[in-house]
């Protein structure tokens, strides 16, 4: 998969290069080009943004550096082209790339949503500071390409290079390869299948007593029956208290006879 970045800040983006996402990176499975705006912009200043039309505070980051951004990272061909993905994949790329506008007044993104990306070959992040980027950018490109504005959560921050880095972590997990064990992610809360939409339960390990505590009995009977049903109670469980309104809208059919809420 090949992931182009472009923001003001190249260094927010230095986490990249760390854990899953920066090993994903060293083993080919993961392509991540960093592109700073400002080489986009020709005045003196490398002026990124104007103040907003219609007035009101902040200012708003100007049309053009990004138009002449993505149309060079569009230009510049699918995944595997000008770099080297180890499995050279270039299929879908005839559609052009996904473009992620991370916004605090996007759609959520969720795991469905981590999902859907992680299919894609390739995905462009837009990250923007101030009060976002003149909206005839995405008008534009939404024409052209597929773009998905998403938010991270219901809070506010400065800019969208952290979101990007959550949603980066979110799907780069999910690529085929990127994790140790292909089922690591298969009991993961707001997981489909089995345990879907339950937030997963207490984990323990070595050693069996820790400052007088103990593992539950269940967890050490070697009954994979038993264990399975209390893991299942304590998503329930943890689920109800955490997060009611998981509950609330779960469908019935995915409650097995025994489960018992609240
Ligand atoms: Cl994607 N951007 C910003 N600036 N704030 C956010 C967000 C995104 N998601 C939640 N808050």
């Amino acid at each position: 998969m090949r992931l182009d970045i472009v923001t003001i800040f190249p260094e927010y983006l230095e986490p990249l290069n760390v854990s899953l996402v920066g090993k994903a990176r060293a083993r080919g499975l993961l392509d991540v080009r960093v592109h700073d705006l400002r080489q986009w912009t020709h005045d003196r200043h490398n002026t990124v943004d104007d103040t907003p039309y219609g007035g009101g505070p902040g200012m708003v980051m100007k049309p053009e550096p990004w138009g002449e951004a993505l149309d060079a990272i569009v230009a510049s061909g699918g995944p595997g082209e000008g770099s080297d993905t180890e499995d050279g994949s270039r299929g879908g790329s005839e559609h052009g790339p996904v473009v992620v506008v991370p916004t605090p007044s996007g759609s959520p993104f969720t795991q469905t949503t981590a999902v859907e990306l992680a299919a894609e070959p390739w995905l462009v992040f837009t990250p923007a500071r101030y009060e976002g980027i003149d909206r005839r950018v995405i008008e534009e490109y939404g024409e052209r390409l597929r773009v998905r504005e998403l938010s991270i959560g219901d809070y506010v921050l400065a800019g969208g290079e952290a979101p990007v880095l959550v949603m980066v972590e979110a799907v780069a997990r999910l690529l085929p390869g990127v994790l140790g064990n292909a089922e690591s992610h298969r009991d993961d809360s707001f997981a489909p299948g089995a345990m879907a939409d339950l937030l997963e339960g207490p984990v323990y390990t070595k050693p069996p007593v820790w400052r007088g505590r103990g593992i539950p009995e269940v967890l050490l009977s070697g009954h994979h029956g038993r264990i399975a049903r209390w893991r299942r109670d304590q998503a329930l469980h943890r689920t109800a208290r955490y997060r009611p309104d998981l509950i609330e809208r779960c469908d019935p059919a995915a409650l097995d006879a025994q489960d018992r809420v609240l």
